[in-house]
This record gives C-alpha cells, sequence and structure tokens, in this order.
C-alpha cells in the first residue's frame, strides 16, 4: 500500500514513521526543501524521543521518503498546522491547499484522511475543494449514490514526549463523511493502532477534538483563578487543592504561569469561534489563563522591583515539565518581560536549553547553570516544574526570596507578602 503524508511536522513525521514501519511504502510531502533533505538523509529536524532512530530506519530500509511533490497513492493523510490569526480567527489555508495539491492526482478507490486538528466543518470543506476540482469523480457528501472515493477526519491526540507511544496505544476516533468512509478509514488505521478505533462522523470528530482541549483549559481556568483568589485572600493555594482534592468527586489541576503549548491555548478558540453565542464559559476560561500570565509577570514585576540589589534566576523557559519545547510556552513570556525591563539583573536557568530563545535579544539576561544560580541569586522565580528544580533541598533555598508559580516546594515556608514564599 503507497500512503501519502501531507506535512511532516510534530504529528506528520512520526505518523509517517510509524506507517512506514508497519509495511506500507510512505512519501511523506513538505513544502519546505530543508525538511525534506533532512528526512532523506535519514535524519530528523524536530526533537521527540525515539524519532530519530524510527526515522533513520525507515529511510534506510526505503520505506519513507520525503518530497516536494504530491505524486499518486492509496492514502493521503493531510498533517498540515491550522493557526489561528490575532482575532482568533482559525486559519484553515494549509487544510485547503493540502487539498488542492492531492486533488489532481486521486484515484477512484483512494481515501483522504485529515488528521489535523480543525473547527467543526473542514472536513467538508476538503471534499468541497476536491469536488470543485475534479467534475469527474463522485466525491462523498457532495454526490448522490456511491462515492468513488473516501474522506474522513481522524484528529491526532498525542501528548508531546510521548508521540511514539501514543500514536499506537491512544484510542482513535474516526469520523467518516459518510459511514463507509469512516469505515474504510478504520481499516487503515488498524494497520498501525492497538488501541480502539470508534468510528462517528466527521464534524463529531473535530468537535470531540476541540472539546478534549477545551475541557483541559477550562479546568486549568479553574486552577489559575483559584490561585489569584487564594493570593488575594493569603491562603496557601496548594494547601487548598491538596485538601479539596481528598474529596472522592473533586480533582482539581494545578495552577501555572498560564497555559503553553500549540493545542489547549489554541483550540478552544475554534469552537468558540465556531459558536460565538454559544460558548461563555470556554471563552472566559481562555481569558483567564492569558490574564494568568500578565498576572505573574506584575507579581515577579513588583518583587524584582522591590529587590534592586538582588540577582535574579528565573527557573525554567519550557512550556511543561521535562521537555525542550519553548514556542508559546508562558514561561518564555514572564521571563522575557523581567528580562526586558531588568535587564542584566536577570538569569535563566534552562537545563533544555543551548542557547536563550529570540525574545531575550538585545536584553542582557544570560542563560547560566543551576549551581551557578543557587549560589549566586537571592531570588528565585519558578516558572517550570522540571524535576531537576523539583530535587533542589530547603537547605540550598534557605534565605532566598521565592516567586514559586508551580508549587514546587510545598515544605518552603508560608508566604509573608501576597503571591511570595520566603525561605526561612
Ligand atoms: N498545565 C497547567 N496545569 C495543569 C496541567 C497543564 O498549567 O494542571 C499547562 C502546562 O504547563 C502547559 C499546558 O497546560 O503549559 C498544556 O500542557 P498539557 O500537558 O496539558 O498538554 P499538551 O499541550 O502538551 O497536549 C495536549 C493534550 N490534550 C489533552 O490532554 C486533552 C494532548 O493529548 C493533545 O494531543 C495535544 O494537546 C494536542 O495536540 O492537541
Amino acid at each position: 500500500q503507497q500512503v501519502t503524508v501531507l506535512g511532516l511536522g510534530y504529528i506528520g513525521l512520526p505518523t509517517a514513521a510509524l506507517i512506514a514501519r508497519s509495511g506500507c511504502r510512505v512519501t511523506g510531502v513538505d513544502v519546505s526543501h530543508k525538511v525534506v533533505d533532512t528526512i532523506n538523509s535519514g535524519k530528523v529536524h524536530i526533537e521527540e524521543v525515539d524519532l530519530d532512530g524510527l526515522v533513520q530506519g525507515v529511510v534506510a530500509r526505503g520505506a519513507l521518503t520525503a518530497s516536494t511533490e504530491v505524486a499518486l497513492a492509496d492514502t493521503f493523510v493531510i498533517a498540515v498546522p491550522t493557526p489561528h490569526d490575532e482575532a482568533h480567527r482559525p486559519d484553515v489555508s494549509h487544510v485547503l491547499s493540502a487539498a488542492r495539491a492531492i486533488a489532481p492526482v486521486l484515484v477512484p478507490g483512494n481515501l483522504v484522511i485529515l488528521e489535523s486538528t480543525s473547527p467543526v466543518g473542514t472536513t467538508e470543506k476538503v471534499a468541497a475543494e476536491i469536488a470543485a476540482l475534479r467534475p469527474d469523480l463522485k466525491v462523498p457528501g457532495t454526490c448522490t449514490g456511491a462515492a468513488d472515493i473516501f474522506i474522513a477526519h481522524c484528529p491526532e491526540r498525542v501528548l508531546p514526549g510521548r508521540i511514539l507511544v501514543e500514536l499506537v496505544d491512544n484510542d482513535r476516533c474516526i469520523g467518516g463523511i459518510t459511514p463507509r468512509c469512516a469505515r474504510r478509514a478504520m481499516t487503515f488505521y488498524r494497520q498501525f493502532v492497538r488501541g480502539a478505533c470508534v468510528t462517528t462522523s466527521a464534524r463529531a470528530a473535530e468537535m470531540v477534538k476541540l472539546v478534549e482541549n477545551s475541557y483541559r483549559d477550562v479546568n486549568i481556568a479553574f486552577a489559575n483563578e483559584l490561585s489569584m483568589m487564594a493570593e488575594h485572600l493569603g491562603v496557601d493555594i496548594w494547601e487548598v487543592i491538596r485538601l479539596a482534592n481528598r474529596h472522592p468527586r473533586v480533582n482539581i489541576l494545578q495552577p501555572g504561569p498560564g497555559v503553553g503549548g500549540h493545542c489547549i491555548a489554541v483550540d478552544p478558540w475554534f469552537l468558540v469561534h465556531g459558536a460565538p453565542d454559544h460558548s461563555r464559559l470556554i471563552r472566559t476560561a481562555r481569558e483567564v489563563n492569558l490574564a494568568k500570565t500578565a498576572h505573574v509577570i506584575g507579581g515577579a514585576e513588583m518583587l524584582v522591583s522591590q529587590h534592586p540589589d538582588a540577582r535574579v534566576a528565573c527557573l525554567g523557559l519550557a512550556f511543561k515539565p521535562n521537555i525542550d519545547d519553548f514556542r508559546e510556552s508562558p514561561a518564555v513570556e514572564v521571563a522575557a518581560a523581567l528580562a526586558r525591563r531588568f535587564g542584566k539583573q536577570i538569569d535563566i536557568v534552562e537545563p533544555y536549553a543551548r542557547g536563550l530563545p529570540m525574545e531575550f535579544a538585545g536584553t542582557g539576561a544570560q542563560l547560566i547553570d543551576l549551581d551557578t544560580a543557587l549560589a549566586t541569586c537571592e531570588l528565585l522565580i519558578v516558572l517550570v516544574d522540571h524535576d531537576l528544580f523539583k530535587s533542589i533541598p530547603l537547605e540550598e533555598r534557605a534565605g532566598k526570596i521565592v516567586y514559586d508559580t508551580r508549587g514546587l516546594w510545598l515544605d518552603q515556608p508560608l508566604p509573608q507578602a501576597s503571591g511570595l514564599r520566603s525561605a526561612a
């Protein structure tokens, strides 16, 4: 079986490599010549656990090749980005241009799968785009009777850092434009998915993915709102959450400096945009999580300006613990705001970074190691709960002023001023 995967990013490349390992011949298509050349030389352009070895193996066997051109295949998997603009309007232009790229090579019996996280109705737009370019084909959703090709949406739901494991083990929700399309796509996924493959409509599958990430965003917003409230009331939020979670039906998530990553902070807007008059809670949750980052910046700025002679260490830049992904990270936003305002007074500790991201250009802030920070900095601002930071014993923090946005060090004595934790 010949499979073409369009888009060789964080989802497309691992997916292409796994399908190649399951015995299909795979062509990965990307608009970037650099990405295509890197993969054809058996290397990877993204960091993900075990991906380098897998790609090297399938490229060496000839099971995976990369190209900038789309050619004939049995199955086409679209895994291109779906960003949103400044006004939070979803941008599905990459998906539609992928549909236009495959339309000329489609033949009867082909399967087209949209994996990109998409606003409800996008899979139908893909079908309409193909139908407009190929009046000779009977396209599902746009024709009567049995269609010539199959079109389905199967959103990816993998967690960065566990992508290869979750691509195989997670259940898949497979939404067909018609039930026949869903069944055909299920046969495709069963080749390499161990989790259950459950079929539904394309619109429901689109909404399922957006709902999953909105559910998490709303729950994190609840925790973040509680944290700001507790700070105002002078109560230790970490203790409140720990105690409330002893209730058998309560499970509050962890507050932090805001929500980062490319999914949870984006996908809720797709739902809000699709039903603006019926999405008050989801919209408000997004606003609360954005406000939490601004709140942390304000608190940290106040603290640093109260201690003009202290060296300050920001601990962590990644968008979540134990990974090297700094894109759309609230930790970067906070640390860069401090660096812009206080310049050389600010040091950054990030064990997963080789250099500082461009947000820090010209600020004078420096990347230093943890031991140096513990030896030289009097003020610590915890932005990421990396395991490395968690393991710092109380005696190494003693006498330091700590702003712990992640509740990393629960042995730190209660704050004197709001939002702060200072070690005895
Ligand atoms: N966060 C908190 N408090 C928490 C949990 C998370 O502040 O209690 C923050 C993290 O620090 C991070 C952000 O939320 O900044 C997102 O991290 P995450 O681990 O919750 O999720 P992602 O963005 O890495 O991956 C999510 C996952 N979705 C769900 O768990 C519902 C993943 O399964 C999806 O495949 C992925 O989005 C995606 O691609 O959509």
